[in-house]
């Protein structure tokens, strides 16, 4: 797409009024801090200090340091028109050693933080667990054990009793099938670990624990608070119609949807995925009353989002050797993984909104009654300054304007979307591939901590503008049109009134 079709398309896409323009970030990702205010370290810090577990070395112990520069951060969130923003609190700074009471100076930050994103007229969207489990509690099993559940939702009641009258949007968990397969069975990211059988009883503590912290949330926060939780889920796509790559799909969607998606929706774990890992466990860490636990009602879904799944039958005779331990218990022999077509990101990620549009109606087709929202939606590009200091990233434009027309689609087509948060803000900690990978529509350089606003900044800034310019119309608060907010220098963030 060209720049000018871009600006069309910033001009043209017009979505609900009361529609949630947001951008996400996690707590570990961009804080920095990391021995401040009594913090101790996450299974992330100890992981990015092991030799060879994250590129370069790097470690989230200073990030975009967030954790100082969080007013400037929360006034370029202003510039942008942003109307939530999606933080994660960080378990380990506010209660460090994942038991007991919480440090008050922990939650401070998130009281400071939220106190100025409502200032702003932000909403904050609060999400409990993005990945940085207390080291202490990985060193007592993490989350194989079932206690971890439990001292989930404990945390959650900490969180919620400090912040719970002023946060609207409450995400137990982001992205679980990351924590259990990636964390316990790949080791991929952290603790790191290579046990298939654990990372499945990972998967059901996890579970466990966001209902258990729904309970706890719902008998501690105000009642038009509304708590959801975010999957990753899989666009499982068949390689060819055969009966072969079908059966590859349904084990796949077993294991990165269903082992999810039927729990908390249904109330129970899927059969075929209980059969396809019969070898790896007998799943005898389910215990009677879990299920009703994990199937509490939530107000909403978190989708992130950001390539589809292409799989086949694996090749009984050619089989290529395995690149490292497999993050699919049961399926690794069976499945094969394939790249799908289309432009790559800097992840080597295909760009393919459909996938997105296929999720988006698949969920609609089976929760027809759950609101959705994206949580996550973006692109990792080679950014950088280039001598005048701007930043042009016209792929990740085109990323946007993809991804958003495809859920401007989906909201045509009678699709109950609420909102979407661009990944991320800033560029930020990329988990293994550290700092070398940059998904921010707001570049930062880590040298200085210099913040400059993309071009896709902009272009997302306009359209919000746009689309908040009709909400005026339907009674909503004023804001500048889309000319001042594809002007965002740094001086005119720092002067500039935009409420
Ligand atoms: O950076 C991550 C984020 O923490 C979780 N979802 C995917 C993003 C990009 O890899």
């Amino acid at each position: 797409m060209t720049a000018v079709d871009d600006q069309t398309a910033a001009r043209t896409l017009r979505f609900p009024p009361g529609f949630r323009w947001g951008a996400a970030t996690a707590a570990y990702q961009i804080e920095g801090g990391a021995r401040e205010d009594g913090r101790t370290p996450s299974i992330w810090d100890t992981f990015s200090r092991t030799p060879g577990r994250v590129r370069n070395g790097d470690t989230g112990d200073i990030a975009t340091d967030h954790l100082h520069r969080m007013p400037e951060d929360v006034a370029l969130m202003a510039e942008l028109g942003l109307t939530d923003y999606r933080f994660s609190v960080s378990w380990p700074r506010v209660q460090p050693t994942g038991r007991g009471p919480a440090v008050q100076r922990g939650l401070d930050f998130y009281r400071r933080l939220t106190d100025r994103l409502l200032e702003a007229g932000i909403r904050p969207a609060v999400t409990l667990y993005h990945w940085d489990l207390p080291q202490e509690l990985e060193d007592a099993g993490g989350w194989p054990e079932r206690d971890t559940a439990q001292r989930f939702a404990d945390y959650a009641r900490l969180v919620a009793e400090a912040l719970g009258d002023r946060i609207p949007l409450w995400t137990t968990l982001n992205e679980p099938w990351c924590s259990a397969f990636l964390g316990y069975a790949s080791g991929v990211h952290a603790p790191g670990r290579t046990d298939p059988a654990a990372a499945l009883r990972a998967a059901h503590h996890l579970n466990l624990g966001h209902g258990l912290a729904v309970g706890v949330l719902r008998g501690t926060l105000p009642e038009a608070a509304q708590v959801s939780l975010t999957l990753n889920l899989a666009a499982v796509r068949g390689r060819t119609e055969s009966a072969a790559d079908r059966e590859a799909v349904r084990r796949i969607d077993a294991l990165a949807n269903r082992i999810f998606l039927d729990p908390v929706f249904h109330g129970r774990y899927p059969q075929d995925l209980r059969d396809d890992t019969a070898a790896v466990t007998d799943w005898s860490f389910v215990h009677d009353g879990d299920l009703a636990e994990i199937a509490r009602p939530i107000d909403a879904l978190g989708i992130n989002y950001y390539t589809p799944t292409v799989v086949a039958a694996a090749d009984p005779v050619h089989r290529p050797a395995p690149e490292g331990p497999s993050p699919w218990p049961g399926a690794e022999q069976a499945v094969r993984f394939l790249p799908a077509a289309g432009p790559r990101t800097a992840m080597g990620w295909p760009v393919d909104p459909d996938g997105l549009t296929e999720l988006l109606a698949r969920l609609h087709r089976e929760l027809p009654r759950t609101p959705l929202l994206i949580t996550e939606n973006g692109a990792a590009y080679d950014d950088y300054a280039d001598p005048s200091g701007a930043v042009h990233d016209p792929e990740r434009v085109s990323y946007l304007v993809d991804h958003l027309s495809a859920v401007h689609r989906a909201i045509g087509a009678g699709i109950d979307v609420r909102g979407y948060f661009v990944w991320s803000l800033l560029d930020n900690f990329e988990w293994a591939y550290g700092y070398g990978k940059r998904f921010g529509i707001v570049h930062v350089d880590f040298a200085s901590q210099r913040r400059t606003p993309k071009d896709s900044a902009r272009w997302y800034a306009a359209l919000i503008a746009a689309n908040r310019g009709r909400a005026d119309a339907a009674g909503r608060t004023p804001l500048r049109g889309p000319a001042g907010a594809a002007d965002l220098t740094p001086e005119r963030r720092r002067g500039q009134q935009v409420r």
